[in-house]
């Protein structure tokens, strides 16, 4: 197994200035990863503003689709893609490019639910709504990025860290059953032991761990765009990757959400770097 960094420096999804700078900044603050991220261009489309709900959604879907088509080549290979964002509804389109070849799980380290579709949204922005597309609500040019229909069953997905969740959204989650380990949980029953229950569910599952670095604690993250007091460690947030990817079979991460006009020193790049060290270290 291979790592391949695909960097998808998308800011639609979250109708946010800064992330469309995320990749180019980071590569400049670490030209090693010069000739290791492929980066994906993001094409505007026509967008039909009358709809409501879905800001932007044919220059997500586009995105989407083209990140699902190179993300499925990496798996097809045989290797481990990583897409590195831009915003988090890239989701949609590496989850589908995965899931297209493998029956997968969801670990979602997020400070929120992600599972808002056009009709309940507030904000109408399409990173509040990736994991809920890719279980098969929302949005049809959402839902069938790359390929029709669901990409992954709900009962094989589990929220991670999150502390602010939307009430209609919260509402969707308690319908399906989506299985929520909020932060308020987790510090209660340690993490440890929170950790412990989620790799004992992923034992031997092939996984995808899509990880939103706002789930980490923005007291030692600066730089994103929709910060929630509390939320995991940096050193939790390694430890939930290198953990499970020793006892799940991890085929695919995202990293997700860095926006380099937000932050305050480099901690943040620093955190994305030291996160891809540990995972090249891990698969390669
Ligand atoms: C909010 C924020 N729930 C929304 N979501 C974010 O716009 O749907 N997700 N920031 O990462
Ligand atoms: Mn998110
Ligand atoms: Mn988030
Ligand atoms: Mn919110």
């Amino acid at each position: 197994l291979k790592t391949k960094i695909i960097g998808v420096p998308l800011n639609f999804g979250a109708n946010r200035c800064g992330l469309e700078f995320s990749v180019e900044n980071f590569i400049d603050r670490y030209p090693k990863y010069r000739d290791k991220i492929e980066v994906l261009g993001v094409e505007k489309q026509l967008e039909d503003f009358s709809t409501k709900g879905a800001k932007y959604l044919n220059t997500v879907a586009k995105t989407c689709e083209e990140l699902a088509v190179n993300v499925n080549k990496i798996i097809k290979d045989g290797d481990f893609p990583i897409s590195l964002g831009g915003d988090h509804a890239i989701a949609i389109g590496s989850i589908a490019g995965v899931a297209k070849e493998k029956e997968i799980g969801i670990l979602w380290m997020d400070a929120h639910g992600d599972m808002n579709t056009p009709e309940i949204s507030d904000s109408g922005h399409i990173h509040g709504m990736p994991l809920a597309a890719s279980v098969g609500h929302g949005h049809s040019k959402l839902i069938d990025c790359f390929y029709n229909g669901a990409k992954v069953k709900k009962e094989n997905v589990i929220l991670f860290g999150t502390r602010d969740i939307d009430e209609k959204e919260q509402k969707l989650i308690d319908e399906l059953g989506i299985k929520n380990y909020t932060w308020e949980m987790i510090a209660e029953m340690g993490f440890e032991k929170a950790l412990g229950e989620v790799k004992e569910f992923f034992k031997d599952k092939n996984l995808h761990i899509s990880f939103d670095l706002d789930g980490i604690d923005p007291a030692e993250i600066t730089a994103v765009g929709t910060p929630v007091p509390g939320g995991l460690s940096r050193e939790m947030g390694k430890t939930l990757v290198s953990e499970m990817i020793d006892t799940a079979s991890v085929t695919s991460i995202d990293i997700v959400e860095y926006n380099p006009i937000y932050e305050k020193g480099a901690e943040t790049s620093e955190y994305v770097d030291e996160l891809l060290q540990l995972i090249e270290k891990k698969i390669n």
